[in-house]
């Protein structure tokens, strides 16, 4: 017995694949699920492998086989059905291993637990919508409390307004500072830091803010990089520096980090860019506050943060970064990687740190926006 293997994503298809190419009536073996994973989790998709019978000629000679030939063909035939159903316990035990309980951080189905029994109405959809979008339960009931007045029928919580936006706007600004564009005045150096994991886009969107300023803004700018670590990574920051046609340094220590600032006196603003350490890495993020030290009245630092993290795991970075640095405002990037973008809300609201920069693409210059009240309502009642 012969047997074809149709592999593809839908069933249906494969079905019509498998007609198409063995006749009408085909026997149909049996057929294989397996869930493919994505880094992304809505994409996640079935992969069917279909096992069908080939109906050949010698299926009908077959009578006239000898005994031992027959037993032979059944033995390779009980042989191929053993490895199929091995490979089907397997895909199932790997099935049901990501049937497992999803974690709470991923938001999924949190909010049927959630007591929102001082809510009546729309405030209750719309906490709802909230939390299906990664925000903490109790960040959502805060903020849409906010746009709230007391039902006198429920004696409740309801929505003062029938636009989800607008109540959105007025809880987000009541618990979110933003820090709106980067302030400079031409003829006073200012020095801004951009520190945050590796591989968030910290050196991508230092030179989105570098094009803008020099370009858009006709400020003098130069970068300085104290990235000695990642190989290859100063080369990235001096091309776009050589693009940009702006002075660029690099520095290993705090003197030398001095020195650089205090020869710049024709330039209005200095952006830093550091190497992406590990937020569990002491030493270095120690030895990064040390050079950084060399510069420090003058400086903001930016905590560059990817809206793909967990909750948990950027709260984390934000506290370890923060035990070490003076966070100035947190920079969000990769907005477009995530549509739960619960963290917008959650990691300003749970540190009181100011929100700066969203940057929503890899696309330098133009993928960056200053980040406001209304762009995170945006992105919270987005698809
Ligand atoms: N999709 C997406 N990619 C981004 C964004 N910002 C930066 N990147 C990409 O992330 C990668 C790492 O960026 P890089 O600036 O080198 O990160 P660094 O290690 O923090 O300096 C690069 O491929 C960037 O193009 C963003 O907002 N969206
Ligand atoms: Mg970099």
């Amino acid at each position: 017995m012969k047997i074809n293997r149709y592999e593809g994503y839908d069933l249906d298809l494969l079905i019509q694949e498998a007609k198409k190419e063995l006749g009408e009536d085909i026997k149909i073996l049996s057929y294989e699920v397996e869930t493919q994973k994505s880094i992304l989790p809505f994409k996640k998709r079935k992969k069917y492998i279909l096992f069908v019978e080939v109906p050949t000629a010698e299926d009908g000679f077959m009578e006239i086989l000898s005994k031992e030939e027959k037993s032979h063909e059944l033995d390779r035939f009980l042989e191929q059905i053993e490895k199929m159903i091995d490979k089907k316990i397997d895909s199932l035990k790997r099935s049901e291993s990501s049937l497992l309980p999803v974690p709470p951080h991923s938001g999924t189905n949190t909010h049927i637990n959630e007591d929102l029994s001082e809510f009546t109405g729309d405030s209750v959809e719309l906490i709802n919508l909230l939390i299906k979008k990664d925000v903490e339960p109790a960040a959502a009931k805060m903020i849409v409390k906010e746009a709230c007045g007391l039902d006198i029928d429920t004696n409740k919580f309801d929505l003062s307004t029938t636009f989800f936006k607008e109540a959105l706007i007025k809880g987000i600004k009541k618990y979110i500072k933003f820090t709106g564009p980067l302030k400079i005045q031409k003829g006073g150096l200012k020095v801004f830091a951009f520190v945050g994991p590796t591989g968030v886009g910290k050196t991508t969107n230092l030179f989105k803010i570098a094009s803008e300023l020099v370009i858009k803004q006709n400020l003098k700018v130069a970068v300085i990089s104290i990235d000695t670590f990642k190989v290859g990574a100063i080369q990235q920051a001096r091309a776009y520096a050589n693009i940009l046609n702006i002075p660029f340094f690099a520095v290993t220590d705090s003197k030398n980090l001095k020195k650089t600032l205090s020869n710049m006196s024709d330039i209005d603003v200095v952006l830093i860019d550091t190497v992406g350490r590990s937020h569990y890495d002491y030493w270095r993020l120690g030895e990064m506050k040390e050079i950084l030290g060399g510069g420090s009245d003058l400086m903001e630092i930016l905590l560059v943060i990817s809206c793909n993290y967990k909750n948990s795991e950027a709260m984390e970075i934000v506290n370890r970064y923060r035990t070490f640095f003076p966070i100035s405002s947190i920079f969000f990037t990769k907005i477009d990687e995530t549509y739960k973008p619960g963290i917008l809300v959650n990691l300003p609201l749970k540190s009181e740190i100011p929100v700066s920069f969203i940057s929503t693409g890899q696309r330098v210059p133009e993928d960056i926006r200053v980040l406001n009240s209304e762009r995170i309502a945006d992105y919270l009642l987005g698809e």
